[in-house]
């Protein structure tokens, strides 16, 4: 729902009113004045009403879905996530980026967020999983909240404590070691709330502040200036603090151990710790190695969107099986004196022109464990899913992603594919 308010006994009115909880707040009025006195405007069209009605009159009645600027953004937003997704799978350690993406992934749902300044809340608009699907993205939405505190990284557990309260719902809040420790009391609040729904603290421990290490000044004076002054490494031992205050707490240095302590914190059902132990030395250079080859992706997308449109449409796959005799025995374990293979034809429409893709599926027995009747069968789901849904431009891209759009498209059906199909 959306709720446009033209003036504050209408927004006093709805503020009241518990059965109206619109996904949007917009205020309209003229002048940047602020009138939101109980904190609910999402955006502010500073305007007349009547200027506003008369612009909404002239705009054409487009739906986001038929514009292709909309389209164009979305694709280009997806391989983003998409690659960030490839690229983490690659990392050979746990990063930051990991937390964010899989703190924000494995969340169940009806559970809340808070997220910390600094990095934490910087690295999950970068890195987060995105939920739900077009037209699903805010009924499935997580709610989240965030503070600035009086200069950012103050006050953060104690306001996390609130939230968590205000919101009535289990809550997660991701933060940085040295916001821990800024506000370290505040952890009474949780020994003393058992009653209220549970926090888990996800406690990032770089070891000092994290974001430094992305300012300029970092390439330009030397460790042993930079780490005392900018760096600040406290030493801190966690889970004395988390023992002190009678909070259940778990460490963990890979991914494997992050999944397993995230759910077991959950599923505690009360106030717990969880510290996740990262690199402040490595950090940056894995934020770079992710932006790089998510700016190379989307730039490529970007050059092909110009000459075919981010969705392809499929308009026949056939294929026609062959057996030829071999003139020299198979190098592979396996005997043969015949090659039996698949000539596979596609043919996609692209702007006014139809373009055809030849190629061949042929197991080699004795390496394949599938055979030519296994691929076939396989091939018969993959042409009824290309003909039912047009294939984003996105999987030119490589990287998983065919597979990927073939699982999505049948519901798993196509989860693995058979190497000489692939
Ligand atoms: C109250 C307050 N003091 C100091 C700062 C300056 N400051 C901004 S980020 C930061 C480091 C935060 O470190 P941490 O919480 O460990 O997060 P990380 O940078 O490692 O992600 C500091 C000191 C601030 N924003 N607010
Ligand atoms: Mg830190």
């Amino acid at each position: 729902m959306l709720c446009v308010f033209v003036c504050s006994c209408a927004q006093e009115w709805c503020a009241g009113r518990s059965d109206v909880s619109p996904a949007l707040w917009v205020y309209v009025g003229p002048g940047a004045a602020r009138h939101d006195a109980a904190h609910l405007v999402t955006a502010h069209l500073p305007m007349t009403c009547s200027a506003l009605l008369a612009h909404l009159r002239t705009q054409p009645p487009t739906s986001p879905s038929q514009s292709q600027y909309t389209q164009l953004l979305t694709a280009l937003s997806k391989t983003a996530h998409e690659e960030i997704t490839s690229a983490l799978s690659t990392l050979p350690t746990l990063t930051e980026p990991h937390v964010a993406r899989h703190v924000t992934d494995l969340l169940p749902r009806g559970h809340a967020m808070y997220l910390g300044n600094s990095m934490p809340i910087r690295d999950a608009d970068m890195y987060a999983q995105v939920r739900g699907g077009s037209g699903d993205v805010l009924s499935s939405a997580v709610r989240t909240g965030a503070n600035r505190g009086a200069s950012g990284i103050d006050g953060v557990l104690s306001t996390a404590a609130g939230f968590a309260e205000g919101v009535g719902r289990p809550t997660t809040l991701v933060i940085g070691d040295l916001s821990f420790q800024h506000d370290v009391n505040g952890l009474s609040l949780l020994r003393a709330g058992e009653t209220r729904p549970p926090l888990t603290v996800v406690l990032i421990n770089n070891n000092g502040g994290g974001i430094f290490s992305f300012l300029p000044i970092a390439g330009a004076v030397a460790t042993d200036q930079f780490e005392p002054l900018w760096g600040t490494p406290q030493h801190t031992d966690f889970e004395g603090i988390c023992r002190s205050y009678g909070l259940p707490y778990q460490r963990v240095s890979d991914l494997g151990q992050l999944q397993r302590a995230l759910e077991s914190a959950w599923g505690l059902n009360r106030h717990s710790v969880v510290e996740v132990v990262t690199q402040r030395n490595t950090n940056v250079h894995w934020h770079r190695y992710i932006q790089g080859r998510v700016s190379e992706s989307v730039s490529q997308l970007h050059r092909w969107v110009q000459v075919a449109p981010p969705q392809l449409p499929v308009l026949s796959v056939s294929w026609v099986p062959y057996a030829l005799p071999l003139t020299r025995p198979l190098t592979s374990t396996a005997n043969g004196t015949t090659r039996h293979g698949l000539v596979v034809r596609v043919r996609v429409q692209c702007g006014g022109s139809v373009y055809e893709g030849v190629g061949e599926v042929a197991p080699l027995p004795g390496l394949h464990t599938e055979s030519v009747g296994d691929c076939v069968a396989q091939l018969c789901m993959v042409r009824d899913a290309l003909l039912r849904h047009p294939v984003p431009l996105s999987v030119g891209l490589l990287g998983g992603r065919m597979e990927a759009y073939l699982s999505h498209v049948t519901c798993g059906g196509v989860d693995v594919m058979y190497p000489s199909v692939r």
